[in-house]
């Protein structure tokens, strides 16, 4: 370890910051960062120099926080990630460093309207869903829990595109996220590795040599990630592509100037935007080269840090965990057998001893079709060493197996990292097994049904191998940022800040469920929330919804699988009931929806027209009275739900049982007080546990249902014959009564690839469900006490209890002690 001589002529400590000190900071990062004249500053010049002002305490503490991490040479995790889905910055770390009432005073002695600066900011989009929104709260919980931890992603230059609805449609825009959003970042000009595409191998008796035909470079931004309580940050280093390095000089030298420029632009390519895509299998050939660029600079840092700390490269599984979040980076392990091999010059058995303590790998999915594999001829014609080393790693797994007498063909062919029948492909997630020495599941039921298909040969050969992780959400963005009232409820009622960092403390409110005053301010938090909501709508939609009614929201990805169509359906059966009988005593209800559809999803895409087709019909007709009002919010992203998610009541958690790996949108809803309408599928089995099954609507057929319903032949007429209401709820979508101008618009969505994901099949129980629920509502006490004990029982899905599972059991990590921390006085 290289020791450091303390200077005292290089410490600077920041005063602890007050408004006064907040104001002045802010001022002087306007005029003399910005160069703006205060008098002339905009809303976001005001918010562009407040990020400054915040960014040099967090700053501070990443600097601290490094030093410390150095110091003591603890393990450190690297977590590859495609996506980090992080939302804004600016609140977060204004909570996280405990500055956020300092903030705020400043404002208000600018004269200046905070919320409204605050909303300036941009919201950055790098990534799809639920995969990535994930990353971004373990990074937040490995800084609050003082974990040495880097995440490494691509800084793409268009994130997640932003969704416009026009004439009930999806529209997608390019997000350039970029223009606004640069403050937080610190280039790294000097962190930059060459990344290398193409050529060939020579091969010299054993040596074996790459010579690549084109170079890339990559270089560093990193953003300071801030843990709770302060003094606390790691880094989120992101690569962009460059391609200054990689001038094509002989165009260059031929005075092609142009041509030399355009290669330029096409390598640069490489960082230009996420694949939108969460669904299908991508198979594009930039993005494969994506997943490398990301891998190759991620690999190559780890290692040079390694390095500057420690001699040997041989210890490198001592102090080095590196995390694979989902297949999309798993080429870090070729890449790392690389490195060893051909340029550090260990044996191959040394080099994969190191490789398969160093990997962990985290399945999202049992989706078939989202599995990635690749075209081994494009692997052979982008990365030649890799596919070579690809087919070296199945060799030695082949060859152990069939010592070991498992020589069936017909196993071997199953468990090939190389599938031989659809025209030769890797399977990227075999690789990812077989490279690591743990592989988690999401959820209990994911990571057993993990095991029992996708990976059921895997689990017999590495029966250690497989583990679970349930999820978990960040306590201080889908709380404390999100729900300001509630978290100040949740302060009074609990007496303390602390289940900020300890969540299981909510379970404080168990024993004040009943309490009618606690009731009563729980519905005062609730209401707030959805009257901000309510005024939202109005002003961007222009539909005006009732605050009092039950609002039912269901805010996720649009996909066949978690059936938004269904909750379609029953408000298309809700709406015919209140027709058929308008003085029955109907429940008020909000159905909010909002979601992107992959780009090229046809059918995703045909649901929300759908959703907004039934929402003109319904809204406008009369005769319901605002008894329902169904409203689609465009461009869903973290900042909408951050909003949308403390006004629920009722959250829609209705994917086919053994589809949803494990959702996280559940988790926030439930700590936010909304009560889970929900089949048997994901983390809802694991909700259930916690609350109770008087305070969640469970419905639904089981994964053991499903599976028998598809083994005995399934037949969705049957289920429309028995039926009356479902007939018609079927016959009016497909046959034109929310699309008159089209009639045929929806023939195909009711029953889909012969209603693949058993709409049908759960739409009786799922009405029966919802009845449950209005009946629930109408006692308002039992509602809020169910309300409250929904919160009182989340504490176990904090994402710092995730972070601890995975530190505990894959990546044997400690975190770092109190004493060993550096305190105020440093
Ligand atoms: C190949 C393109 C692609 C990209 C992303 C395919 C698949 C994905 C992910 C697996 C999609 C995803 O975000 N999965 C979600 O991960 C969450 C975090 O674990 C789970 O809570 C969700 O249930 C799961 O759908």
């Amino acid at each position: 370890m290289i020791s450091k001589l303390p200077l005292p002529e290089y410490e600077y400590a920041m005063p602890k910051p007050d408004a006064d000190l907040v104001r002045k900071s802010i001022v002087y990062k306007l005029i003399f960062i910005l160069g703006v004249d205060p008098r002339d500053a905009t809303p976001q010049q005001w918010l562009n120099a407040a990020i400054f002002a915040a960014r040099d305490l967090v700053t501070e503490s990443f600097l601290k926080t490094r030093r410390s991490h150095e110091d003591h040479g603890k393990r450190t995790v690297y977590y590859l990630s495609m996506e980090f889905l992080m939302g804004r910055s600016f609140v977060n770390s204004l909570i996280n460093e405990g500055v956020y009432d300092a903030f705020n005073e400043a404002f208000s002695q600018l004269g200046l309207d905070f919320a409204d600066v605050c909303e300036q900011e941009d919201d950055p989009g790098l990534g799809n869903g639920g995969l990535g929104r994930l990353a971004a709260c373990f990074l937040d919980s490995l800084a609050t829990l003082r974990i040495p931890a880097v995440g490494y992603g691509i800084r793409y230059q268009y994130g997640m595109f932003k969704q416009e609805i026009v004439d009930g449609q999806q529209i997608e825009k390019p997000d350039l996220w970029l223009d606004n959003d640069m403050q937080w970042q610190f280039a790294r000009p000097h962190k930059r590795y060459p990344v290398y595409f193409g050529g060939r191998m020579h091969v010299n008796g054993n040596v074996k040599h790459w010579e690549p035909a084109e170079q890339i470079t990559a270089l560093a931004y990193d953003e300071v990630i801030p843990g709770y309580g302060g003094q606390i940050a790691n880094p989120l280093r992101l690569w962009t592509a460059h391609a200054g390095d990689a001038f094509d000089l002989a165009n260059f030298n031929q005075g092609d100037y142009f041509a030399a420029m355009r290669e330029q632009t096409s390598n640069e390519n490489i960082s230009r935007v996420l694949y939108p895509n969460d669904s299908t299998e991508i198979g594009r050939e930039l993005r494969l080269k994506q997943e490398y660029f990301l891998v190759s600079a991620s690999i190559q840092d780890i290692l040079a840090r390694h390095k500057c700390r420690f001699p040997n490269i041989r210890t490198l599984a001592d102090t080095v965990a590196i995390h694979l979040n989902d297949t999309h980076p798993v080429l870090a392990i070729p890449e790392l057998m690389r490195i060893l091999i051909d340029e550090e010059g260990l044996s191959w058995e040394e080099a994969w001893s190191i490789s398969c303590r160093v990997f962990s790998y985290t399945n999202h999915t049992l989706m078939s079709e989202a599995l990635e594999t690749w075209p081994v001829d494009l692997m052979g014609r982008l990365l030649p060493r890799h596919l070579d080393i690809i087919f070296e790693i199945n060799e030695h797994f082949l060859d152990a197996l069939r010592a070991i007498g498992k020589n069936d063909g017909d196993f071997i062919r199953r468990v090939s990292i190389i599938d031989e029948e659809h025209g030769r492909r890797v399977r990227m997630a075999w690789l990812a097994v077989v490279g690591s020495h743990k592989v988690n599941g999401v959820a209990k039921i994911h990571s057993d049904l993990m095991k029992t298909s996708i990976f059921a040969d895997f689990a017999h050969i590495f029966p250690d191998r497989f583990t679970n992780v349930t999820n978990g959400v960040t306590p201080r963005r889908w709380i404390a940022v999100a729900n300001r009232p509630l978290s100040q409820f949740l302060d009074e009622n609990l007496g303390g800040q602390d289940w900020r960092l300890h969540l299981d403390h909510l379970s404080g409110l168990n024993k004040l469920a009943d309490d009618p005053e606690v009731q009563a301010g729980f519905a005062e938090v609730k209401q707030a929330n959805k009257q901000r909501l309510a005024d939202y709508i109005e002003k961007e939609l222009g539909i005006s919804v009732n605050p009092q009614a039950l609002f039912d929201v269901q805010i996720k990805r649009i996909h066949e699988y978690k059936r938004q169509a269904l909750n379609v359906m029953h408000i298309v059966d809700r709406y015919n009931k209140i027709l058929e009988n308008p003085d029955a005593d109907w429940q008020p209800r909000v159905f909010i929806f909002a979601g992107k559809a992959a780009s090229a999803y046809y059918m995703a895409k045909k649901i929300i027209r759908l959703i907004n087709d039934v929402a003109k019909v319904i809204n406008n007709d009369q005769r319901i009275r605002n008894l329902i009002k169904v409203v689609f919010i465009p461009n869903y992203s973290v900042s909408l739900a951050q909003m949308i998610i403390p006004a629920a009541d009722l959250s829609e958690q209705i994917s086919l049982a053994g589809t949803e790996a494990s959702g996280t949108g559940n988790m926030k809803f439930a700590l936010n007080g909304a009560l889970t309408i929900g089949t048997l599928d994901g983390a809802n089995v694991e909700i259930l546990e916690h609350v109770g099954e008087e305070n969640i609507f469970i419905f639904g057929n089981t994964v053991e249902q499903v599976e028998a319903i598809r083994r005995e032949g399934y037949d969705p007429i049957s289920y429309l014959e028995a039926d009356s209401d479902l007939r018609r709820v079927v016959k009016q979508i497909t046959t034109g009564h929310f699309s008159p101008q089209e009639p045929n618009r929806y023939n195909d969505v009711m029953q889909a690839y012969g209603d693949y994901y058993q709409l049908m099949a759960d739409f009786r129980s799922y009405i029966e469900a919802q009845e449950r629920a209005d009946r629930h509502y109408r006692d308002t006490a039992k509602w809020r006490r169910s309300a409250l004990i929904n919160i009182a029982n989340m504490g176990y899905f904090s994402s710092d209890r995730s972070i601890q599972d995975y530190c505990r059991n894959i990546w044997y990590i400690d975190p770092i002690s109190e004493a060993e921390l550096p305190g105020d006085d440093e």
